[in-house]
């Protein structure tokens, strides 16, 4: 027993994934699917009827039967089919008004017929269901899943009939202090099924997941894995990238996995100059998958990050998944399409994907537009640091979230937290959840934004902030959000301000900004006006410039997002506007600060 746990801890370790996992399967967008996509019925259950009953007993009549009335004088209390409509992917709460504050429980249904090739084996995938997740198909559980903004799969092989299914998600968005994220947060909680749902059709023996990166410390070597799920040890898989030359076949092993490790002579490397992916084709006897990879190597340097072991300048900007034009969250291609294509306009070769895993298209999209990313964890704020529970779930949505995107050469950096106050339970459970990040995946950089403490001694002329973080002893890379300006003093504050560290890292100044709505204008004194926008802009880059291991910058944000917390009116209006451009896409004044110090530090090189 003792044997057989160690063989399954040493196996996760170099899958990067830890045995005991659900299946999670790799790129299921290029998977062979039916798409569940669509209006749903929903059910709003606010009191969980739909589960217990007067008592809080388990009710008779669960709504996840999706049941109808035996006969007229039958008394049942819900009925799907003629119920309310909703989009998925979508969250409720900008679909319907009513909905628009509304945190809790809806049932959501879906009927679908399905023909599964005989042999074949069929999954039901989620991009992702904010919150709580739990879902039946045809009246049976299948299972549940946690947290907003990863994937899941559930077999429904053996389940899933030719006609007539019903599937039913409860999704619940209640917001719980030792969740992650917590109670608080500046975004707006969108709850429901917020991502595509389809149902996957596999052979009965599948290539499960792979990883084909760039080894580490290397330019001329892939190395990863490919494991197979169903089938015998000893199964040959072959990697083909034609335009490399490439094309290796090995075999598994009694687990289903095969290592890999791939010399390469010529190979063309992943850079925002020239974003270039390769066509990768993973196959075995009976299963085959295309992805389309990009190879690039990322290290620091003392206080440098270098990209192909260039030192590099990270040209920034913080992004929400908020929806441009429409506002609510964003999930479609062409949203990623909008967003990203105002980071390219703005000038920048990276993004930060605040606060949590965005959506596969963001990630695909970097890739191909050469934008490198800086993707995050909810874990944000306060987190309820001594909970065990709460840390295996921070570590459970960190883990799914490398799980999906490990091919993805944008992402240069995973971060594990946002401004979370210093203290010796959150330092350990932050060190604890890194740790596993460089288990997980070693090729990458390790950051979080960090809060600076305020200079004790600050005067009307100096103002000296020691980034000294303890965490910063365990990050590759220092994040460091900062409103000299804004929350803290006036913009003049930024010109008698100085930056030290005593790590010898490099720094992103992952936040920094100011709220103005678009079209209010006034001297740049006022409040919420574009012109004291700018100003901030203008003396926070100022002083930037004088930070000499400054390595990049992510402004404090893209577009405006909606918050709860912003609740001025005919200002915020439940919007945060701290905006570069407003959420119908009109540049602010900073707007143009910004390009054209991007302009300038391109230059600089
Ligand atoms: C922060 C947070 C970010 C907020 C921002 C603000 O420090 O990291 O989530 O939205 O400030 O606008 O206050």
């Amino acid at each position: 027993m003792k044997y057989l746990l160690l063989t399954l801890i040493l196996l996760g370790t170099t899958t990067g994934v830890r045995a005991d996992t659900p299946v999670l399967i790799g790129n299921a967008p290029a998977r062979a699917s039916q798409s569940l996509n669509g209006k749903w019925r929903v059910i709003v259950d606010p009191f969980e009827y739909g589960l217990y009953d007067a008592r809080m007993q388990p009710s008779k009549e669960p709504y996840f039967n999706d049941a109808k009335p035996k006969d007229k004088s039958t008394r049942l209390e819900y009925d799907f089919d003629t119920s309310p409509q909703l989009d998925v992917p979508g969250d409720w709460n900008s679909q319907m008004d009513k909905l628009f504050f509304y945190e809790g429980t809806v049932w959501y249904r879906q009927k679908f017929d399905y023909s599964l090739k005989p042999g074949n084996r069929a999954w039901l995938h989620f991009g992702a269901v904010n919150y709580q997740a739990s879902v039946w198909l045809n009246g049976e559980k299948l299972g549940d899943h946690t947290g907003g903004f990863t994937p899941f799969d559930f077999e429904i092989t053996g389940k899933v009939k030719p006609t007539g299914n019903s599937v039913v998600v409860k999704a619940d968005n209640t917001r719980h202090k030792e969740a992650v994220p917590t109670t608080n947060a500046d975004w707006w909680n969108y709850g429901g099924i917020t991502r595509e749902v389809s149902v996957i059709q596999l052979p009965a023996t599948f290539i499960e997941d792979y990883l084909i990166q760039l080894q580490k410390g290397s330019g001329n070597v892939i190395a990863g894995w490919v494991r197979i799920n169903g089938g015998k040890a000893g199964q040959k898989v072959s990697v083909r990238i034609p335009e490399a030359g490439i094309d290796v076949t090995t075999t598994t092993d009694e687990t289903g996995y095969a290592a890999l490790h791939i010399p390469v002579s010529s190979l063309k490397l992943w850079s925002p100059e020239e974003p270039k992916l390769y066509e990768v084709t993973v196959s075995t006897g009976t299963d085959k998958v295309t992805d389309r990879i990009g190879f690039r190597s990322i290290e620091t340097r003392g206080t440098d990050i270098l990209l192909n072991g260039k030192p590099v300048f990270l040209r920034g900007v913080s992004i929400h998944e908020e929806a441009p034009f429409r506002s609510g969250r964003a999930f479609s291609d062409e949203d990623a399409r909008t967003l990203l294509g105002w980071a390219k306009e703005l000038g920048c070769n990276f993004v930060r994907l605040a606060h949590y895993p965005h959506n596969e298209f963001m990630l695909r999209e970097a890739d191909r537009l050469g934008l490198m990313v800086w993707s995050e964890t909810p874990v944000y704020w306060t987190i309820a640091w001594d909970n065990p529970a709460t840390f295996a779930n921070a570590a459970n949505q960190i883990d799914e979230s490398i799980r999906r995107d490990k091919n993805r050469a944008a992402i240069i950096l995973w971060s594990v937290a946002n401004e979370t106050p210093i203290g010796a339970a959150r330092t350990d459970f932050l060190t604890r959840l890194v740790r596993q990040v460089k288990q997980a995946d070693p090729t990458r950089l390790v950051t979080a934004a960090m809060l600076h403490e305020a200079d004790a001694k600050a005067t009307a002329t100096s103002n000296s902030i020691v980034l000294d973080d303890p965490l910063g002893a365990v990050l590759d890379v220092l994040g460091c959000n900062e409103y000299i300006g804004w929350y803290d003093g006036t913009p003049e504050k930024a010109d008698r301000t100085t930056w030290s560290s005593p790590y010898n890292k490099p720094l992103i100044m992952s936040e920094f900004g100011a709220d103005a709505l678009f079209g209010k204008h006034g001297d740049d004194q006022t409040r919420w006006t574009e012109e004291y926008q700018e100003k901030v802009f203008q003396h926070q880059l100022a002083m930037l410039d004088r930070i000499p291991f400054l390595r990049g910058t992510s402004p404090w944000i893209l577009m405006d997002f909606r918050s709860p917390r912003r609740t001025l009116p005919d200002i915020e209006d439940y919007f945060n506007r701290k905006g570069l451009v407003s959420i119908r896409g009109e540049k602010k004044k900073a707007f143009g600060v910004m390009q054209d110090y991007y302009r300038r530090k391109a230059a600089e090189k």
